[in-house]
């Protein structure tokens, strides 16, 4: 065999091992979920052929032709007993582009197809597209929202000048995409918009994120609600919001909701990420909320602070001190996927169940928004504890 062959067989031979790579829980569990040890996607994961070159005569130095610098924010699905994430694939371009990764149990051997997603453009082309969040919506479709960003006309000569709203795509298979008119609403911008999966009003409902500007959020955000008549030609005219930007909390500067609500007897759970500044720079964390069965835009539980927050070698990575979640799936044993993504650069997934989804939910204190509130919350908790150790005695 060639030297060139067996090097590219070893490549080959790497990425195998990699990607058959079992995972396994932490040894820490906080009784709420489970992180798992192993980040489930990361950039070596995508398949050779969509970096390398493999022919000597084209690439005698068998270089990295195409090479690959995140692979995060990825939005999910349960389906046919299969769990795919469609994951924000970013190239060392700085574009990303949508990519099917496919597990059989959802914690590790997650295979990219065979292909990226060749995802339509509307006739103003998209710069750069990500974020998606799945929607299995009641009317027979999987719709796929995500962030189209595109160069701010207005402001020509700040080339960081840009523009976000909310692009709309849909299938029924994850492999042909049927693309829609952007979202029209009268913010002015939108990123982390995400479909409502049943009918409200029998109309389609959308959480919204309303932003003043591509990166701030300006008097603006929060995370919003509206209702569009169609997918086809999607416009909200009105937005209420649910789940406002709250002073000295975790969700200070922004937030945004993650991927769409879990439906359960007791309400709708909501994961979503919420965004404060600190010395160091922004700190994005997930936290989690429920809100009303028949009216989802009401918040009915609302723990305080974070559910997940970036830890270890989370924390380090292209924008450092983020977890970031846009999926997340629940299967026939009301087990919860939560699929986050740290720091910029790769995904993670972390396990529970609806049940304790649904306590942490319920039985978390609120933020009481002060000091003092705090600790009165902390010294319920100590004495209750003290008295039942006693009674035990
Ligand atoms: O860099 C952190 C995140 O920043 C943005 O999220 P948001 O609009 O809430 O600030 C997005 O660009 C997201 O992709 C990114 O992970």
């Amino acid at each position: 065999m060639s030297d060139y062959k067996a090097l590219v067989n070893e490549l080959f031979a790497q990425q195998e091992e990699l990607l058959s790579r079992a995972n396994a829980p932490q040894a820490r569990n906080n009784g709420i979920y489970q992180r798992w040890q192993n980040p489930i996607v990361t950039r070596s994961h995508v398949p050779v052929t969509w970096r390398y070159d493999l022919n000597p005569e084209t690439n005698p130095f068998l270089m990295e032709r195409q090479g690959i610098n995140a692979t995060l924010n990825a939005g999910a699905i349960y389906k046919d007993g299969k769990y795919l994430l469609v994951v924000r694939v970013e190239g060392n371009d700085r574009k990303s582009f949508f990519a099917v990764a496919e597990s059989p149990n959802g914690v590790d051997n997650f295979k990219f197809w065979s292909h990226p997603v060749t995802m339509p453009e509307t006739d103003r082309p998209d710069t750069n597209v990500y974020d998606m969040r799945l929607t299995a919506h009641e009317d027979g479709y999987i719709y796929g929202l995500f962030c189209t960003e595109r160069k701010d006309e207005a402001q020509p000569h700040d080339l960081s000048a840009a523009e976000a709203q909310c692009g709309i795509a849909r299938t029924k298979d994850l492999v042909t995409w049927e693309r829609l008119p952007d979202l029209i609403t009268y913010s002015g911008q939108q990123r982390n918009v995400v479909l409502h999966p049943e009918f409200v009003d029998g109309k389609y409902a959308l959480y919204t994120r309303p932003q003043d500007g591509f990166i701030s959020v300006g008097s603006g955000g929060g995370i919003g609600w509206g209702l569009a008549d169609s997918m086809e030609n999607a416009e909200i005219k009105e937005e209420l919001i649910v789940d406002g930007k709250v002073y000295h909390t975790i969700k200070e500067i922004k937030n945004g909701q993650g991927p769409a609500p879990i439906k359960t007897d007791d309400g709708w759970l909501h994961l979503a990420h919420g965004v404060r500044n600190t010395a160091a720079g922004l700190r994005y964390v997930l936290y989690m909320f429920m809100t009303d069965l028949d009216q989802p835009w009401k918040v009915t539980h609302m723990p305080a602070g974070h559910f997940i927050a970036p830890e270890g070698a989370e924390r380090v990575g292209d924008v450092s001190n983020v977890t970031f979640a846009n999926g997340w799936v629940v299967n026939e044993n009301n087990e919860v996927f939560i699929y986050y993504a740290s720091s910029d650069t790769r995904m993670h997934v972390a396990t529970s169940t609806v049940d304790q989804l649904i306590d942490y939910c319920k039985n978390t204190p609120e933020d009481g928004l002060r000091s003092a509130t705090s600790v009165i919350e902390r010294n319920k908790l100590i004495d209750a504890n003290l008295a039942f150790l006693k009674d035990g005695e």
